[in-house]
């Protein structure tokens, strides 16, 4: 992370711009999830699952090929989301809600955490890890039990697959639409803990650019969209959303 003295003037300028605001959205990747012990899509190919490529096994095609190979990776990441806990990052966000009129995340996370730290709006781009459907027919699973060698089946007959957007496929119409209402409604717009690589995602950024939203990334790494940002702030969501937050109290003076 940059000098914490850097961090801090920088967590200053973008409480100023928070002040002036009434609508601010967080659009949030895999990296938020990370300080609390979730690794990203990608980290999460360790041990058995080091030869597997998750694009290859996130697919209805991987599903269809190899259900219990697939069934399998779902059961393993589900069991990694365990007891995790919201991190300082989560909880960050929430408390903004107690400082700026509306606060909307909208990630692309499948893990809840931002539900479990209190997040009153957040839109599932990509659905989620704790929700299940049939294949087939569509009909909701409630109650999936852990440890299965392979996917159960529906009254229909048809396998139950997770609840979660694979690639290939179209994400939930009102999901994205949704995104792209509120990156062109608020002010300012939090890009924090995504690659910018997964499509259609990583086009609300520039949705919001284009609408003139003020653009805050938050990562440790730069990212394609790091060079049309407002603030580039480098260092893991954990410790600079905080930091923000507190900046921005201390403006407000609560
Ligand atoms: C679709 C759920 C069309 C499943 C996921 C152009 C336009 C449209 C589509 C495409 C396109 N080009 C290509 C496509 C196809 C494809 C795509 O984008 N491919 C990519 C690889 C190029 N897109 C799709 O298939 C999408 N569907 O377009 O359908 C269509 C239309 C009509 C009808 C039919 C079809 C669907 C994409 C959704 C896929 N599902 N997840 C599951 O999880 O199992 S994507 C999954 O990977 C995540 O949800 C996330 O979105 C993505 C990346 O995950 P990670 O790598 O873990 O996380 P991330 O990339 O966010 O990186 C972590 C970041 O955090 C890093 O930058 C790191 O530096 C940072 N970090 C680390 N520590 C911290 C941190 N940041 C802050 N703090 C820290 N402490």
């Amino acid at each position: 992370m940059r000098e914490k003295s850097d961090m801090q003037t920088l967590a200053g300028r973008v409480a100023k711009l928070l002040s002036k605001a009434e609508r601010v959205t967080f659009l949030t990747g895999a990296g938020v999830s990370k300080e609390s012990g979730i690794p990203t899509f990608r980290d999460a190919q360790t041990g058995m699952w080091a030869n597997y490529n998750p694009q290859e096994l996130a697919t209805p095609e991987g599903f269809l090929k190899d259900p219990k190979l697939v069934w399998q990776w779902y059961d393993y990441r589900r069991k990694l989301l365990g007891d995790a806990e919201p991190n300082p990052g989560h909880r960050a966000i929430v408390e903004l809600e107690s400082l700026v009129t509306k606060v909307t995340v909208v990630t692309q996370n499948i893990d809840g955490l931002h539900q479990k730290a209190g997040s009153s709006d957040v839109v599932e781009l990509h659905g989620s890890i704790k929700k299940f459907y049939c294949f087939d027919g569509g009909h909701d699973a409630h109650d999936v039990p852990f440890d299965l060698e392979e996917p159960p089946l529906c009254k229909c007959g048809s396998m139950i697959r997770p609840g979660v957007v694979w690639f290939g496929e179209a994400l939930p119409p009102h999901a994205m639409s949704r995104g792209l209402k509120e990156c062109a409604e608020s002010e300012v717009v939090f890009v924090a803990g995504t690659s910018a690589l997964v499509q259609p995602a990583a086009s609300l950024p520039y949705a919001a650019h284009r609408r003139g939203a003020k653009l805050i990334e938050v990562n440790p790494d730069e990212t394609p969209i790091t060079d049309i940002v407002d603030e580039f702030m480098q260092g893991p969501s954990g410790q600079v959303l905080p930091m923000v937050v507190a900046a921005l109290k201390e403006l407000k003076g609560v």
